[in-house]
């Protein structure tokens, strides 16, 4: 009979600090060629139980009965397998706050698989080490056993644990049992901001030890920027040779040689094939040469100073969640090169070890980070914070050790970090000490100590503007340490939702300040989870008692990874050749840190009113990095046709890379060469009364006593109005800790979401219709006296409207424009920026040009649903029948539901099209900032209320609908 004492006896190592037991020591990891593995992926038996003890460990043995167990896939999280469900927290811990000790209720899953060896398995030897169990991901805690006998159990999620199987391998009807509890002593430390997801979600596998295999070995690989020589020295645990063809080397273990070799950069992922032979086994090598050190207070990488031009990368896929196949790494890797990435931290827990080999091939610096978070413990003042108490500290050092030991043997890995949020303490230092020691040829990162004490960079995340210029011009405070160090921002630009903006903004200080060395967006991709219901599913979305909603949607690609206008912004700004010029001639800089341009070639296409009238190449100089070249282009063609001209030049690649194809678009500019021209309209109609209470002024028909807008032409159209509200962004409504003015709900508290417009006359005079109002919410006296004037050449129709806000102001507008609801519109044509939205602060990619798109592809899929699509720039544009020209250019947003709807959403799927499309044609929107844990816009993307004036000028197209229908929606200037 079991007894709750027995029980509690032999969970203990659930609630136990220790990182576990039985495990072997952490090494690199590596594929061997010849050595044999065996992947133990794929279908499993399954049974959940809701605490750690309901079930004894008989299922471990031999010959257990799994009848009615699920079938589980692994890798795998079994609450997205059907078996419980997800939770989402930011930093708050699901549980009570009591270290070491985790709920009763404590989902554990049993997992059971039953494995034959391969015919060709070599026997197994009997020196107790002949094969080796890997797990390269369980979280959190597993107790594991092999044909019954327990091997040990061990806590850290993102980190491999092996175990030394050999003696107990049979040749058929091998039984691996994996207990696996949600909750663990270990939890404690892997409080990211992220699901809570358990399950073994890595892969697990057997491999083959013949004797005298590699074991462990370190790859050193110098590179000396002044001769150009690198210096190559492979430690191994076992002696063996080493051999790089392509160098000629052959050496032996542990000697250094000195060779000329192309270095390895992340713009220039140079790697050479080498191997590694000792007694037992050949193991591959891909050797990149690269010395990373500070000099000066810069952090350079071969004697230059590299600007990190980086994401915060969460593994995420929106079906398997932290369980990742190769194809989906590549593609991360993959957009990121194409959008200009050259850096990634790994927040915050070291990747699955395939992503490192693609950061080696295809070039990218990365920020290796271990798996360490305890942010849950600010919210009592960092109280018994585990990484301040001596008790934890072998854990700790246990997971530096396993990050380290995994990764050292990848170029790509320039900076280890300690963790993130985890507050300061003892055990950090005893890690950045361990870690210094071991790997002296790597800096070491951590953002959450202020002070600099154990770190080799000064970071910081989310910090203003105005903060990195004072840091960047050495004027900021704190300790003589972190003030000579070189700065990084290690989060910037929450990309939650619509934006980041200001981007640009802070691309500029890093470009201008030597210390300044670039930052990592926060993040890469939105993790929404798929979901039948809603779309993509966030926090609460599955009952969750705590959770933080849509704060875990804030990345650069959407769940899909489609790549959200943040992503092609993000590009534009960091785009590594800027394009520039006046009329005539152009600017090239080459703005990589290592590369020359010699990879590119220049195009350029002459426009006139967005057409392409002439296009041709130029020829590039291979600029080294940071020189730049005036390059003539060509005289204009001489029967190009009058109007808005410019010049579009593109440096594209000039032949195919392992990561784009010849042509791929890196950067591109556009040069002025004649000023837009505004509509000119001569007002020569009058407004006439038809009877019927119907005033007609040229295409225009107005409802007589409202003054209201009916139709144009045969277009019949629900009247223009001002509108002032956007359906807050998540960067208005802002974080709730944000001591800063936050606008969306200073927005909402005026009643800006519910203004009412007041008739006050409508008046025609011979040639003009003039209609006053006064635009106001209720229980406030501000208010928008609004003049909407009307004339016409018979033709067309010209809506002018001016805005004089009335009483102190002391928020700046959502957006200040019309908007107009047409009966129907399906395809729209503009001339203006595009091809994606932009507003005040996110615009640097809306490139001026004739686009079109449908209505529904206007729409930004956020996955909670807010203000988006605007195109900016606009000259004109068509749709619904009709055109719209601007005077001055304005925003175009179109949509088939109203912002209130949109404002009212909390997931795409509670969006349907209603039978109306609402433009909004805007005269100016506030910017966007990224206040959902950052700044909000700076001051110049502010719409300040202030006195405004803008036109519109309207004109049926040829082709209209027969007969208006007419559009339904609410009543406009309704007194
Ligand atoms: C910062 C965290 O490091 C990161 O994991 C994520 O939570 C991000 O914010 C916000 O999405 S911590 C921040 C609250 C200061």
């Amino acid at each position: 009979m079991r007894t709750a004492a027995a029980e509690a006896t032999a969970t203990a190592y659930v609630e136990d600090v220790s990182p576990g037991s039985g495990t072997l020591p952490p090494r690199a990891r590596y594929t061997s060629s010849d050595a044999k593995s065996l992947s133990l992926n794929g279908s499993w038996r399954f049974r959940l139980s809701d605490t750690a003890d309901a079930e004894d460990d008989s299922f471990a043995e031999p010959g257990h009965d799994t009848d009615g167990w699920a079938e589980l896939t692994v890798p795998g999280h079994w609450v997205l397998q059907g078996h419980g469900s997800p939770i989402y927290t930011n930093h708050r811990y699901p549980f009570p706050v009591d270290p070491p000790r985790v709920p009763t209720e404590n989902p554990t899953g049993d997992h059971l698989r039953v494995f034959d060896l391969p015919g060709d398995w070599p026997v197994p030897d009997d020196d107790g080490c002949g094969a080796v169990l890997r797990f390269d991901g369980v979280e959190s805690c597993a107790r594991v056993w092999l044909n019954g006998t327990c091997l040990g159990e061990f806590k850290g999620s993102r980190l491999p644990h092996e175990f030394a199987v050999g003696p107990l391998l049979r040749p058929a009807g091998n039984v691996l049992a994996v207990r696996v509890h949600q909750w663990s002593a270990g939890s404690y430390l892997e409080d990211q901001d992220q699901w809570w997801l358990p399950g073994i979600f890595r892969d697990v596998t057997l491999l083959h030890q013949p004797r005298g295999c590699a074991r462990d070995f370190f790859v050193h690989a110098s590179y000396d920027h002044r001769d150009g020589t690198g210096t190559l020295r492979v430690d191994s645990d076992v002696a063996g040779r080493v051999t790089v063809p392509a160098l000629g080397i052959d050496v032996p273990t542990g000697e250094p040689v000195t060779v000329p070799v192309t270095p390895w950069s992340a713009e220039e992922p140079h790697l050479y094939d080498g191997l590694l032979a000792t007694e037992g086994e050949r193991v591959p090598l891909r050797v990149g040469f690269r010395t990373v050190k500070l000099s000066d207070g810069l952090i350079t990488v071969n004697g230059t100073p590299v600007l990190f031009k980086g994401v915060n990368r969460h593994e995420w896929h929106p079906e398997r969640g932290r369980a990742l196949d190769l194809e989906t790494m590549r593609e991360d890797v993959l957009l990121m090169k194409r959008h200009n990435v050259n850096a990634v931290r790994t927040s915050h827990y070291p990747p699955h070890p395939d992503f490192l080999d693609l950061c080696d091939e295809y070039g990218l610096w990365v920020i290796d980070e271990c798996d360490l978070e305890t942010h849950g413990f600010t919210e009592q003042g960092w109280r018994d914070n585990p990484v301040d108490d001596d008790r934890w500290t072998p854990a700790l050092l246990d997971r530096a050790a396993r990050t380290v030991e995994r990764d050292k043997n990848h170029p790509s890995v320039v900076l280890w970090s300690l963790g993130n949020e985890a507050g300061t303490g003892r055990g950090l230092t005893a890690m950045a000490e361990w870690i210094h020691g071991r790997d002296p040829s790597r800096l070491v990162h951590y953002e959450g100590d202020h002070t600099c004490r154990d770190t080799d960079v000064h970071s910081r995340m989310y910090a203003d503007h105005a903060e990195v210029e004072r840091i960047g011009r050495g004027l900021d405070g704190g300790t003589r340490k972190c003030r000579e160090l070189p700065f990084l921002l290690c989060e910037y630009a929450h990309a939650m939702g619509n934006g980041p903006g200001g981007l640009a903004d802070y691309q500029r200080l890093f470009e201008a300040h030597a210390r300044l060395q670039g930052g990592f967006v926060w993040e890469w991709i939105d993790h929404g989870i798929a979901h039948p219901e809603l779309g993509f599913a966030y926090g609460g979305d599955f009952g969750e008692e705590l959770h933080d909603g849509n704060f875990v949607c804030d990345g650069l690609l959407f769940p899909d990874r489609r790549p959200s206008p943040g992503l092609t912004e993000f590009k534009k700004v960091i785009e590594p050749v800027a394009i520039t010029g006046t009329d005539g001639s152009v600017r090239v800089t080459n703005k990589y840190d290592f590369a020359d341009l010699s990879a590119l070639r220049l195009t350029w296409a002459y426009q006139v009113d967005g057409e392409t009238v002439a296009s041709g190449t130029l020829p590039l100089p291979a600029l080294a990095p940071r020189e730049s070249a005036g390059l003539d282009l060509p005289a204009p063609p001489p029967d190009a046709p009058a109007g808005e001209a410019l010049w579009t030049v593109r440096a594209v690649l000039a032949s195919d890379t392992p990561w784009a194809p010849e042509g791929h678009v890196v950067a591109w500019g556009q040069i002025p060469v004649s000023e837009t021209r505004p509509p000119y309209l001569t007002p020569t109609a009058r407004p006439t009364p038809h009877g019927d209470g119907v005033l007609v002024l040229g295409p225009g028909t107005f409802d007589a006593r409202t003054g209201a807008l009916t139709a144009i032409g045969g277009v019949a159209v629900v009247a223009p109005r001002l509108d002032v509200w956007r359906a807050t962004t998540d960067n208005d409504d802002g974080a709730a800790w944000q001591p800063e003015r936050r606008f969306g709900p200073l927005w909402r508290r005026l009643g800006l979401h519910r203004v009412r417009h007041r008739l006050d006359a409508v008046e025609h005079t011979d040639h003009a219709l003039t209609v006053r109002t006064r635009v106001a919410p209720a229980a406030s006296d501000l208010g928008l006296r609004t003049v909407y004037r009307w004339t016409s050449d018979g033709q067309r129709l010209r809506l002018t409207v001016s805005v004089a806000p009335e009483g102190d102001w002391t928020v700046p507008l959502p957006r200040l424009g019309i908007r107009i609801g047409l009966s129907s519109a399906d395809r729209v044509e503009w001339f203006g920026g595009g091809p994606g939205e932009a507003y005040p602060d996110t615009g640097a990619a809306a490139e001026l040009g004739r686009w079109q798109s449908t209505v529904d592809d206007l729409q930004t899929p956020y996955v909670r649903p807010q203000e988006n699509g605007a195109r900016a720039g606009v000259r004109w544009a068509e749709l619904g029948g009709l055109r719209i020209e601007g005077d001055p250019v304005f925003s175009l947003t179109a949509r088939r539901w109203t912002t209130e709807q949109l404002d009212a959403a909390t997931h795409r799927t509670d969006l349907s099209p209603g039978d109306t499309v609402w433009l909004h044609l805007d005269h100016a929107l506030h910017g966007i900032g990224s206040q959902s844990c950052g700044p909000g816009p700076l001051p110049p993307y502010h719409l300040r209320a202030e006195p405004a004036g803008f036109s519109l000028v309207f004109s049926p197209l040829p082709t209209t609908p027969t007969g208006p229908t007419t559009p339904t929606g609410p009543p406009a200037l309704t007194g």
